[in-house]
């Protein structure tokens, strides 16, 4: 019997944190009720929030130079499951998994959806990938996939798409994102208008298969693997596809895809106006698309992203269904420990962005009274939301803190007996 993470450990974990939370949530609870804020609600927020987690994101990620599996690594998709289900026993906020098709290829659907349920979890988005070469795959995608000059090898990518969406069916999975990687090295390799147009006919023929009730998901991206042009690089570029294909076609945003220093907040917040925000791929960067722990770099622009979020949830913005989904690659960490901290960054900019008082914040906008119209922002930046964020993963049956949980319960070295080494499977990026 494979070991898993009880939630009576868990409980009897929180015991030892009890007293100081109980102590520093009345306290941030008197603080916040002065500024006409309701503790208990807040706490409700953070309970009722719900990102998704990457199958990809389970097991060691890595670089171009190299990659350092850990002991106990997940070496399929029925042990990526029972981390994703160890995850959401310590933070209760994850019980959407996102998968990556071939990488999370299911020989029995209907068991992996099973044992899935049995554990808590459901399948959020699917994922395709044309931006690697299978064995025995007749076209490679070295050239590109669905915007391919070789009408062929756009049928080929189509076709993978639609296996994709069969699968998802089959999974009862709700949504599917299409990144793809295609685009030129060098001046003159790609013909810009004409890439697009036939990355947009390939996207019309995957729009056409979707299942009723589902959403397509495509994600612009600066660079990267190309390095001089990329057919979908920007959200401008992105909204005009959405817009062509249909009702049920949005723009994510993967925070690691934008050039340094551009304001993405402001994207998102266009994107809500436009009605066409899919949703997120969290993670943080410093200078690429470094696919680094959300919040662990720049934590102020994760409260601005969340600060437009929910302005738009507060008013009531028709269409406003956006998907949260972590996109991270964890190359030095725990992917476990580093997921839960991730999570809770997330939950913590989203409190954060319920403190603002916007009906201040307004009247300084209009009186263009920038300094105050800042410091609403700032104040509510730096309240330390902590006791609420662990009193809510109590409340849920979660840990009060839980990279030490974890860590006490020894889960990843019980792994390790679990999983010798070597037989691990390429379990994703590189
Ligand atoms: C591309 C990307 C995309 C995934 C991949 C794993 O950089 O963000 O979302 O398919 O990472
Ligand atoms: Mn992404």
């Amino acid at each position: 019997m494979a070991f898993a993470l009880e939630d009576g450990f868990v409980a009897e974990e929180n015991r030892r944190h009890l007293d100081w939370l109980e102590e520093d949530y009345e306290h941030v609870g008197r603080r916040l009720a002065r500024r006409g804020l309701d503790v208990e609600a807040l706490t409700g927020l953070a309970m009722a929030f719900r990102v998704a987690v990457p199958s990809w994101g389970l097991g060691t990620g890595g670089t171009r130079f190299a990659r350092f599996p850990g002991p106990g690594e997940p070496r399929d998709l029925l042990e990526k499951i029972e981390d994703a289900a160890a995850l959401l026993t310590l933070v209760r906020v994850t019980p959407g998994v996102s998968l990556h098709i071939p990488w999370d290829e299911p020989a029995d659907p209907a068991e992996l959806k099973a044992a899935a349920r049995e554990r808590g979890l459901f399948f959020d988005s699917m994922n395709s990938n044309t931006f690697q070469d299978q064995p025995g795959q007749p076209l490679s995608y070295k050239f590109g996939s669905l915007s391919h000059s070789d009408p062929g090898v756009r049928r080929q990518a189509v076709e993978h798409n639609l296996h994709c969406l069969r699968l998802g069916r089959a999974l009862g999975a709700c949504c599917h994102t299409v990144w793809v990687g295609d685009g030129g090295n060098f001046p003159g390799q790609v013909h810009f208008r004409r890439a697009l147009e036939r990355y947009l006919d390939s996207l019309r023929a995957i729009y056409a298969a979707l299942p009723d009730g589902w959403r397509l998901f495509i994600e612009h991206k600066l660079y990267e693997p190309a390095f001089y042009s990329t057919v979908l690089n920007d959200w401008g570029t992105s909204y005009h596809c959405v817009r062509e294909l249909g009702d049920r076609a949005f723009s994510l945003v993967d925070l690691g895809h934008h050039a340094p220093n551009v304001n993405i907040e402001m994207i998102v917040a266009r994107l809500i106006q436009f009605g066409k925000l899919a949703g997120f791929h969290f993670n943080d960067s410093k200078y690429g698309d470094d696919d680094l722990d959300a919040g662990s770099i720049k934590p102020f622009q994760l409260f601005l992203i969340f600060n437009e979020l929910v302005d738009a949830e507060l008013e009531r913005v028709p269409g406003f269904r956006p998907a949260y989904m972590l996109d991270q690659s964890h190359n030095v960490t725990d992917p476990i420990e580093s997921l839960a901290t991730s999570a809770t960054e997330l939950v913590r900019a989203y409190l954060q962005a319920h403190l603002v008082d916007r009906h201040q914040l307004r009247e300084y906008q209009e009186r263009n009274d920038a300094l105050m119209a800042l410091e609403t922002l700032r104040r509510a930046f730096t309240t330390d939301v902590g006791p609420i964020l662990a009193m809510a993963r109590h409340r849920a049956g979660g840990a009060v803190d839980p990279v030490s949980t974890f860590r006490a319960s020894g889960y990843r070295c019980r792994k390790a007996e679990e999983r010798p080494e070597g037989a691990a499977r390429r379990a994703g990026i590189v």
